[in-house]
């Protein structure tokens, strides 16, 4: 009995623990916006990072915010968490995110540009 367990443990944290790093690349309004993590996703904490290029070249001057939030379900309440984006030296953004669950979060992103313009895509990240 105790043999079984521990083998459905094992297949089922294997399975669990099979999924890569985040690596979503993204075109919105002329720029390329790429959203990933260095480590696989889990529950807790995770930073997320954004580069956000124009013609090839690195932006640097934009304010970049996400929300991840995954719907209400039976015996679930609506979940979400924001995060501001931390400019780091290679020009990206840093986003520490708290997930409070595993599953499907979808995420809205919105970066502001330096001519003011609030750029916004969308997704989904599972873990
Ligand atoms: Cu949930």
């Amino acid at each position: 009995m105790k043999k079984t367990v521990l083998m459905l443990l094992t297949l089922f944290f294997g399975i669990a623990l099979h999924a890569d790093p985040v690596y979503i690349g993204d075109k919105v309004d002329g720029y390329d916006l790429t959203l990933y993590t260095e480590t696989t996703p889990v529950v807790g904490n995770n930073d997320f990072f954004v580069t956000l290029k124009k013609d090839g070249k690195i932006v640097k001057d934009a304010k970049v915010k996400i929300k991840f939030f995954m719907p209400e379900m039976p015996g679930m309440p609506y979940m979400e968490y924001k995060a501001k984006g931390i400019s780091q030296d290679d020009g990206s953004f840093k986003l520490p995110v708290n997930f409070s669950m595993g599953g499907t979060w979808q995420y809205h992103l919105k970066f502001k540009t330096g001519d003011d313009t609030v750029h916004k895509t969308r997704g989904s990240v599972t873990l």
